[in-house]
């Protein structure tokens, strides 16, 4: 049987979601594009929808994330938080997030900009690493599904690795820091810091002045979790008095990010516009109409999000 998807995308996005999960078997409804009866919706999909739109589907069971992040659902003062509301959840996505982080520690730690500019100088200058890989802490803010890959890929290229989780974690090679009352100590022995939070009311601007003064001299910061973790002008402040060696974003506060903001032409920050991994419309088809077709058998889908702690 054909169940009614009502898809909530940006205009202009709408096809690439909706061809896979049409060809899945769904009647899929694109929110703005065409009108429909919100009686005939039984499921909705999104990543950010309008806000308190989903309470007016009175025949809704259920909501899907397009994104691991729900943030954009919670925000909705009006979500309807007695449906399930599913995250994706993807190896590929966790893969290329890890990607992602590995591919911006290194260009650090191997200096990529040094041997840039003595390129663009014509000159041969060699130098041994500032520091040796085993003496390089990484630390990783949320050991969940994606930080914990994170962790994996980093460990195995030599780095020492740590984690900081609500509940401690037990990864080969990988010390576990849990709870609010360990932060200060995780804190204090990051070289580099990767935030891979959900963002919740307990982590939002977690990245502040006070967090960035517990980090060692020289640190070096990797948001790619949401804009909403970090304290943008206190990130500044700290790469500007030379606290903080440098800081690659992906994510911000505001997105995209406007046109002027400081962030843009920092010479310390490293901006990339929320492309750490894009999850895939075929993979995130399949995950829905499996979803789906769980809720339909009335057993419980995976990767339910527990609406009391917001992730
Ligand atoms: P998970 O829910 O699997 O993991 C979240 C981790 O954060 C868990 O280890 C959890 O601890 C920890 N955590 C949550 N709240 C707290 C807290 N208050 N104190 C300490 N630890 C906490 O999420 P994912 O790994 O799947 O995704 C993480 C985030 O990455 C997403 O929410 C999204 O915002 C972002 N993201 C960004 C993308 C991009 O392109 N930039 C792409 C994909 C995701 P515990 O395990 O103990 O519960
Ligand atoms: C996500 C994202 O949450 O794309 O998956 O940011």
């Amino acid at each position: 049987m054909s169940q009614s998807i009502l898809l909530l995308v940006p205009p202009g996005w709408g096809g690439i979601w909706q061809q896979p999960l049409a060809a899945g078997g769904m009647t899929v409804h694109a929110h703005g594009v065409e009108p429909y009866d919100p009686a005939d919706i039984e499921y909705a999909v999104s990543f950010r929808p309008p806000p308190g739109l989903l309470r007016t589907l009175p025949n809704l069971k259920a909501v899907f994330s397009l994104g691991a992040g729900v943030d954009g659902f919670l925000l909705d003062p009006y979500f309807p938080k007695d449906k399930p509301l599913i995250r994706f959840v993807d190896e590929t996505l966790s893969r290329e997030m890890a990607q992602f982080a590995v591919l911006h520690v290194l260009m650090q730690h191997r200096t990529v900009h040094f041997f840039a500019a003595a390129q663009a100088e014509s000159k041969w200058r060699q130098r041994i690493l500032p520091r040796r890989t085993e003496d390089t802490r990484v630390g990783i803010l949320g050991l969940g599904e994606i930080g914990t890959v994170c962790a994996m890929r980093l460990r195995d290229l030599g780095f020492a690795v740590t984690g900081w989780s609500r509940s401690r974690k037990a990864v080969t090679g990988v010390k576990s820091f849990a709870g609010l009352s360990e932060l200060d100590a995780f804190l204090g022995q990051c070289d580099f810091l990767i935030c891979v939070l959900p963002l919740t009311d307990d982590t939002r601007h977690i990245l502040n002045a006070a967090t960035f003064a517990k980090l060692p001299q020289g640190a070096y910061v990797i948001n790619i979790a949401r804009g909403g973790h970090v304290n943008e002008p206190d990130l500044i402040a700290a790469l500007d008095c030379g606290h903080l060696s440098g800081a690659t974003l992906d994510v911000f506060e505001t997105e995209p990010l406007p046109d002027g903001n400081p962030i843009w032409k920092h010479p310390k920050i490293m901006a990339t516009p929320h492309i750490a991994a894009i999850t895939s419309p075929l993979a995130a088809a399949r995950a829905i109409v499996n979803g789906i077709a769980a809720i339909e058998r009335g057993e419980a889908p995976d990767n339910v999000v527990d609406m009391a702690r917001g992730y």
